[in-house]
């Protein structure tokens, strides 16, 4: 009776957390080219034999709760690899540090398990020679979602309407190549050049490149969820126009306690930040980046991040009047009517300060009853989701 019981409750917490397996194949024979035509040789994880391992490797996305095995087949001849979980609470086995747990050696399978924790940036890259190893392109991104809202900063936290990822890293053409890269193996010192880049990399593109890429898109008045990290071994400074609204709400994979309004924000090795900007003014502009030496804290290169502002609801909705919110001014709680074919799949409400009060999943449009008797007077914006985009109706609390 009591296996019975364990079976299940086990085939009743697959239904609740979902199983992900990310295969991740490591290479030492990856190819980059640099802004100005130059191609450099790299390391870096594939998901597929067929595909060059870019720099930076795939942003791997994950919901919280997510029982998570990353399988890393070392198809590479030369060093072992591994990949290291940084800043994920998981225990020491599967966090890929050598001597702590297992190296990947040439054509085997290194698996990582872990239950997804908060949700927040996180980074992974290989931790065998990691000077090395990471500048040769062995990282990425690692994003874990809060569950049934990917629109939503955590749990209780922000919603936003877009969101985009920058991974910045630098390039130090002197260690690509086959003298610094294939280094040996075992207790030997390894020699590299001073640290002296000349190509600063905004996930994986600098300067032309960065130029030649769509431009981000944020809404006016609606909050964009930048999310920040730095893999390199300089120093990341953003400044952002104070018409962006940017503020600071996580730091590390956590929420800070209070939104911190700041125009400009450095990110150091390591360090990952959660930014809302929420512009209020309409136009073309650029965050600019520039990337500090930590020795002598010098600016020794600066790239731009593009982005246009357009106006609230002009892209990506739905027909107007798709369903009706009723009563609104509200007190206790609201009646949805769907009048689209469209079902709507989440229902989210915020302050108009862009805090989430309020976010459910639709199971059934038939009755769409929302309990908000938590809510205090105001204004607030709801938001609901369907297949094809968003549509927002700002609502009032009675006095
Ligand atoms: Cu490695």
């Amino acid at each position: 009776m009591r296996k019975f019981l364990a079976l299940i409750f086990f085939i009743a917490a697959q239904g609740v957390f979902a199983q992900s397996t990310t295969l991740l194949i490591a290479r030492n024979i990856g190819k980059k080219v640099l802004d100005d035509g130059t191609e450099i040789r790299t390391f870096g994880y594939a998901t597929k034999l067929s595909e060059n391992p870019g720099i930076p490797g795939p942003t791997l996305i994950y919901e919280e709760g997510d029982s998570v095995k990353i399988d890393m087949w070392n198809v590479s001849q030369g060093a072992p690899h591994t990949i290291h979980l940084h800043g994920l609470d998981v225990d020491q086995q599967n966090d890929g540090v050598p001597h702590l747990s297992f190296e990947v050696e040439h054509m085997e399978h290194g698996y990582y398990r872990f239950k997804a924790p908060h949700p927040g940036t996180y980074l992974y890259h290989c931790h065998v020679v990691s000077a090395i190893h990471v500048q040769a392109g062995m990282y990425g991104m690692l994003i874990i979602k809060p569950k049934g809202n990917d629109k939503l900063t955590w749990e209780g936290g922000y919603s936003f309407s877009r969101d985009y990822n920058f991974l910045l890293s630098e390039i130090d053409t002197n260690w690509h190549t086959d003298a610094h890269l294939l280094h040996p193996i075992g207790h030997v010192k390894i020699k590299v050049p001073p640290y002296d880049p000349t190509y600063f990399l905004v996930n994986g593109s600098s300067g032309t490149q960065l130029r030649s890429e769509a431009k981000k898109v944020f809404l006016k008045n609606d909050n964009t969820f930048l999310r920040l990290a730095n893999i390199g071994y300089y120093a990341n400074r953003y400044i952002f126009s104070d018409k962006l609204n940017a503020s600071v709400v996580s730091s590390d994979g956590r929420p800070l306690p209070e939104a911190m309004v700041s125009d400009t924000l450095m990110v150091f090795p390591g360090e990952r930040y959660g930014v809302l900007v929420n512009p209020d003014n309409l136009g073309d502009d650029s965050v600019k980046i520039e990337y500090l030496n930590l020795n002598t804290l010098s600016v020794k290169g600066t790239e731009y991040m593009h982005y246009e502002v357009v106006e609230e609801l002009s892209a990506n909705t739905v027909s107007p009047e798709s369903f009706k919110v009723f009563p609104n001014p509200f007190t206790s709680s609201l009646r949805l009517t769907n009048l689209s074919k469209e079902s709507i799949k989440n229902i989210a409400i915020s302050t108009t300060s862009g805090q989430s009060v309020y976010s459910r999943v639709i199971e059934s449009n038939s009755s769409i009853v929302l309990q908000v008797e938590h809510l205090g007077p105001g204004s607030y914006i709801l938001k609901a989701t369907t297949e094809s985009g968003n549509e927002i109706r700002r609502l009032l609390h009675k006095f």
